[in-house]
């Protein structure tokens, strides 16, 4: 029996090769177009990038919850509200949770939902692997978390899990394991997800839209997705051996055996400090797509914007060991990684000082996107000249392990990645749901936020200099650092009251829309440059009628507005005669499956094998077999998924392949 190669034509053969051949043991689709049905099945890039946002806001309540229960445990000396024990594995899952299951997923929400629209495609270049990418990271996320309740705790080693401390003799619970198959899972939908994302921005581009008519978010992305694709097998291989050491027996990290436990740091670090560009590249990319519309200009210096990303991108290999200052790497070492370091700051000004000048002279709207835009270029701006010091060796000496690293990261992670994901989100909420969240709330939201963040974090500099470690439990009332523990447990609480406003501003919003009879907020509520806005809000689920052809870039800003002889942009067309009017006719989509849920559903149960009970992967197993067996022979696409169907699937077929 033949195996049929189909899925990268899955948006162009019309018609299904033997869909009458269906052998047993195929699930039938869903017909329907709606209810849960439809999103378990999905294989829409933007109902998939929705998912991926949801999912990440609910992990950020659960790590926000976990830094609230360290934050009360430390407002006073001698808190008893976690045991040594539990700190332990409280810190951990909040730094692991934070990075693997909040952050990234949440940049790749906007990476699923944005980037086909912005290079004018209909969707991904490979569907059903983009849904097992978002099935891996839901099932990787859960799984690690039933650490807390099968298996005796959560991992305990720290985000960073260096050995030997996380082998089985300091880490005897099964934590360890969930931490390394977990994100073994989440590390295997990442990787597939930066194939389909980098595929689809180099060949599924509209015609005429050439890379560097690319609006800077898609760079920035495709940055992104590079720096995921090397950097993750260089942890997974790390992840192998401490899971060998552990499960098998092994000793990469035994240092009895001759093991070195140094190579984790290594290995974790090679990873880990291109990670942390992993995770502020989606919000540099996601600001310089919100400060140019409303400060009403085009953004400053694009190609330097573009080379920054890239350099930052290249030179974020070669600086891991500015983790290591304090392992005994040796002088020599440490004298290269700290000019290395010191250098990777200048691509980083260049983008701080071309977003600053992109809103000089502009007429700058203070919408609540715009504010958080403008939020994370202050807030990052503090924690990368807090960087810029720890790059000079000597001073690291002093500040490494300190609360000053912990301020230094959270200045550039929370004040960094997150502010410029809200910005992401209060900017495309209309283009994703077909309403806007209300503005005076988001502004609440704001400000409570950033006063929050610099209450909680501002004050750790002071800690961390007055030589509070990170990591400690407690602390006595002799050491002097009460005081600013309490300012910053109090900081906690404004940012929980702003994170709960959010909550109320997403549900009171679709309230009043609904209330209001749904008006429509336009293609183009903000008056913006780039192909998304081109289109109806909510986006529909074809994305374009036809495909664009691409003249410039900012393409769309310039089918609205030309120049006079000053320069000012002046109308040229009306935006609704510039949109696309949302008709499906002969648009010919992917159809949804139910395979990469089934495929993703065994891996778990191989972890819970691997660490209890080897019956266990049979399950799994099987689950696996049946997801790659239903895969390959479910038919490609179902004759009755054309819209509109006016088209002959030949029509549709000749129009995509135009677009390769
Ligand atoms: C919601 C507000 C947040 C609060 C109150 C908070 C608080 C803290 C505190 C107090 C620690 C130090 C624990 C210790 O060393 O004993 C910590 C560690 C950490 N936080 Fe946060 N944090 C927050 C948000 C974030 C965000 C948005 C990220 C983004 C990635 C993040 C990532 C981390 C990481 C990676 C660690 C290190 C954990 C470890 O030492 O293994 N945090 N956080
Ligand atoms: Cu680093």
């Amino acid at each position: 029996m033949a195996i049929v190669e189909r899925e990268p034509l899955a948006l162009t053969t019309g018609e299904p090769s033997n869909g009458s051949l269906e052998p047993l043991g195929v699930l039938a689709r869903p017909s329907t177009k709606t209810g849960w049905r439809s999103w378990v099945s999905t294989v829409d890039h933007k109902k998939i990038g929705i998912m991926y946002g949801v999912t990440a806001l609910f992990f950020f309540f659960v790590a926000g919850f976990e830094a609230t229960l360290i934050r009360l445990q430390l407002a006073q000396p001698n808190g008893t509200v976690l045991s040594a024990d539990l700190y332990n594995q409280v810190f951990t899952m909040h730094g692991v949770t934070m990075v693997f299951l909040v952050i990234m997923p949440m940049a790749a929400a906007f990476a699923n939902y944005l980037l086909p629209l912005q290079v004018g495609a209909r969707d991904v270049a490979f569907p059903r692997l983009n849904a097992l990418s978002f099935w891996l990271f839901l099932f990787g996320g859960v799984f690690l978390n039933t650490s807390w309740v099968i298996g005796g705790g959560g991992p305990d080693c720290g985000w960073f899990c260096y050995a030997p401390n996380s082998g089985v003799v300091f880490s005897p619970t099964a934590g360890v394991d969930y931490y390394t198959l977990g994100l073994l899972i989440t590390g295997v939908a990442s990787s597939i997800g930066a194939i389909n994302l980098i595929v689809t921005v180099l060949n599924l581009r509209a015609p005429g839209m050439s890379l560097f008519r690319m609006p800077v978010f898609t760079w920035m992305q495709l940055v992104v997705q590079m720096l995921l694709l090397f950097s993750l097998p260089v942890i997974t291989v790390a992840l192998f051996l401490l899971t060998f050491d552990r499960l098998f027996g092994a000793n990469f990290f035994n240092v009895a055996q001759g093991a070195d436990p140094l190579l984790w740091q290594h290995l974790f670090w090679i990873f880990g400090h291109p990670e942390v560009y992993i995770l502020i590249l989606p919000s540099f990319g996601i600001v310089s797509e919100v400060i140019p519309v409303f400060s009403r200009k085009p953004i400053y210096g694009y190609p330097f914007m573009v080379f920054s990303g890239i350099a930052i991108g290249f030179m974020g290999w070669g600086v891991w060991a500015h983790h290591m200052f304090a392992s005994g790497i040796g002088p020599i070492s440490v004298a290269a990684f700290s000019l290395a370091t010191m250098f990777i700051a200048v691509p980083t000004g260049v983008k701080i000082l071309n977003w600053m000048a992109t809103m000089w002279g502009g007429r700058i709207r203070f919408t609540t996107a715009m504010l958080f835009a403008v939020g994370l270029v202050a807030m990052f701006t503090i924690g990368g000249l807090s960087g810029v010091t720890h790059s000079v060796a000597p001073a690291d000496t002093q500040q490494t392990d300190t609360y000053y690293i912990v301020a230094h990261f959270h200045y550039v992670l929370f004040g960094g990645a997150l502010l410029g994901l809200f910005s992401g989100m209060y900017f495309w909420w209309p283009k994703a749901f077909g309403h806007f969240l209300d503005e005076k709330l988001g502004k609440a939201h704001f400000w409570l936020m950033i006063i929050g963040f610099n209450l909680t974090f501002g004050p750790m500099h002071i800690l961390g200099l007055q030589g509070m470690s990170r990591r400690i439990q407690t602390y006595q009332a002799t050491d002097g650092l009460t005081f600013w523990n309490r300012v910053a447990t109090f900081g906690v609480f404004v940012i929980a009251a702003g994170m709960l406003l959010f909550l109320y501003n997403i549900g009171s919003s679709y309230r009043s829309w609904k209330a209001a009879g749904r008006p429509n907020p336009g293609a183009d509520p903000w008056d913006s440059r780039s192909l998304e806005w081109s289109i109806p809000s909510p986006t529909p689920e074809h994305n374009f009628d036809t495909i664009p052809t691409v003249r410039a870039a900012d393409d769309f800003w310039h089918r609205k507005y030309g120049e006079d002889e000053h320069g000012r942009a002046v109308r040229i067309a009306a935006t609704e005669d510039v949109v696309q009017k949302g008709d499906a006719t002969g648009v010919h989509l992917p159809s949804p499956s139910y395979y990469p849920l089934v495929l993703a559903a065994g891996l778990p149960f191989i972890g819970y094998g691997l660490i209890f009970n080897l019956l266990l992967v049979i399950p799994g197993a099987l689950l696996v077999l049946w997801g790659v067996y239903g895969w390959a022979y479910e038919p490609s696409t179902e004759p009755d998924d054309h819209h509109g169907d006016h088209g002959t699937a030949a029509a549709a077929h000749e129009e995509e392949t135009s677009v390769g």
